[in-house]
């Protein structure tokens, strides 16, 4: 069915890939009336005389047709690809839009676009969001996390919508609020997906671990993230790994060990990791995973280089090899170090881009829906909940006595690692972050008698107050005989 003027939808929607037929079907599950466009006109009839034939969705065939079918002020979301696709459509749509209409961006578009494209359509008299979705196909479908940032004013015309449709906790509280102002919203989804790096490539270090470390087979595993999916580890990736473990192929063999060991990825974690290194925030693991990731699509020269680099050969020495609960424990506490970093970079970018984020409604907006939901985000939520201006996740009490109890094993199994050439740059990544930041002296002092000696960068002293410089001329005290 066509868009009318008579009978006007709620809110459009532009960009019928898989994220955006989802979201419109959800909207129509919860009553609302939905019109869609594509650059692609033949996939909005594709679309209408497929999965959403006997819904209420309408058609526009053109961006004029969309805007004047819209109940004003008109609300219409892009879902399409990140990037130009995002600024080409808004430019099409402004000659069909009138002051305080709402444009959102609900795909994966960098924090710094969403931030200028505010300002922009601010100027303009337009309203704007820039909204980090997560949960992929499912989510779109059964209820995303929605991370919303843009204009304030903006929030009130879609709150509702956006509530309803979004995934709800176990307390049936929408895993959806405000974020912040302009690219706020799609700063957070940005950590949420360096955060999913960090999870990934930690379940893959114990993954390697147990197969190689261990020679388990794939059925112990599955047992074992089975039993680790009922603890404190509960969670959605810990439950796709599990059943990732029990696929098998024609030849009945794992499935998994057939898929090639060449990670993809589509640039978030790396945007994180460049970000936490413009902040200044050291976020070691989840920039170790997104080097991780690197190094395994380097598969034709891993392949060679492996004929010619010798070291151990990657199994775990049989009376010191740590166990599955020694490994459940390193991954424990590298987890609870990532997810610490990542709050850490928020917090320092919070007040860089002066968003006042709110860290316990965050971890609440991830609790259910996105591919990161565990139950270990309720208990982020309640060490904000404790403490609101928390200075790090690890100073919390929860925390620190988990990390208290797993630290022996942490230790033990980044050094059985180590001595069994099986590379865990996660796990060590965490251990190390966690070793220098209990660490009230590092050497630094040395970094800063270099910096002095070849540069005159000058150096404040442990004996006298911050903010007092002193330069030395290291050389010549050489010269005079003082060596
Ligand atoms: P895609 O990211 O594959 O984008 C497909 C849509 O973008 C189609 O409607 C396509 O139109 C349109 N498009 C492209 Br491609 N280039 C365009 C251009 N230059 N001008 C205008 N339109 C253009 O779809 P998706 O996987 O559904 O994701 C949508 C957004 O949501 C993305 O930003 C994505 O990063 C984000 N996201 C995706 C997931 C996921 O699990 N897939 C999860 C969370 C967020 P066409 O039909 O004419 O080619």
């Amino acid at each position: 069915m066509r868009v009318t003027t008579e009978n006007r939808a709620d809110i459009g929607l532009i960009g019928l890939a898989v994220m955006g037929q989802n979201l419109v079907l959800n909207m129509n599950d919860h009553g609302y009336t939905v019109a869609v466009y594509n650059r692609t006109v033949s996939k909005i009839d594709e679309f209408l005389n497929g999965p959403a034939r006997g819904t209420r969705v309408v058609a526009a065939r053109c961006l004029e047709e969309l805007a004047a079918g819209l109940k004003p002020p008109r609300k219409i979301m892009l879902m399409v690809k990140a990037g130009k696709a995002v600024d080409e459509f808004i430019e099409l749509l402004l000659p069909h839009l009138e002051r305080g209409d709402l444009i959102i961006d609900g795909g994966n578009s960098h924090f710094l676009d969403t931030l200028r494209r505010t300002e922009r359509l601010r100027d303009k008299g337009f309203l704007f969001i820039g909204t980090g979705i997560s949960g992929g196909e499912e989510g779109a479908r059964r209820g995303p996390s929605i991370m919303p940032g843009g204009t304030p004013e903006a929030w009130p015309l879609v709150k509702e919508l956006f509530q309803c449709i979004a995934a709800r906790t176990s307390e049936g509280a929408p895993c959806c609020d405000w974020v912040g102002e302009n690219g706020a919203g799609h700063y957070v989804k940005m950590i949420h997906n360096g955060i999913e790096y960090g999870d990934m490539q930690l379940i893959a270090e114990a993954y390697q671990l147990m197969r190689d470390g261990l020679e388990l087979n794939h059925a112990a595993m599955r047992r074992t993230f089975a039993a680790w999916n009922r603890g404190e580890l509960e969670s959605y990736l810990i439950e796709i790994t599990r059943d990732i473990m029990a696929v098998p192929d024609a030849d009945g063999r794992p499935l998994v060990e057939k898929v090639l060991d060449a990670a993809g990825q589509k640039g978030t974690g790396k945007w994180t990791g460049i970000n936490s290194l413009d902040l200044g925030i050291p976020v070691t693991l989840i920039t170790e995973a997104v080097y991780a990731r690197a190094l395994s699509a380097l598969k034709d020269e891993r392949v060679d280089a492996a004929k010619i680099l010798k070291g151990p050969k990657g199994t775990f020495k049989k009376d010191t090899q740590p166990t599955v609960e020694h490994i459940r424990k390193a991954l424990v506490a590298s987890k609870i170090v990532s997810y610490a970093q990542g709050f850490m970079l928020m917090r320092e970018a919070s007040r860089e881009y002066r968003w006042h984020l709110d860290f316990g409604n965050i971890a609440l907006m991830w609790r259910s829906g996105c591919i990161i939901r565990s139950v270990f985000l309720e208990r982020i939520k309640a060490a904000y909940d404790r403490n609101p201006n928390l200075a790090n996740l690890l100073l919390d009490d929860y925390f620190k006595d988990i990390l208290r109890t797993c630290q022996a094993s942490w230790r033990r199994v980044v050094a059985a690692a180590v001595q069994a050439g099986i590379p865990v740059p996660a796990f060590s990544a965490s251990l190390s972050f966690y070793d220098g930041y209990r660490s009230a002296r590092l050497p630094a002092n040395l970094i800063q008698a270099q910096r002095d000696y070849f540069g005159a960068h000058t150096y404040e002293r442990v004996d006298q107050p911050r903010g007092t410089f002193f330069h030395t001329q290291w050389s010549a005290h050489l010269r005079d005989g003082n060596a």
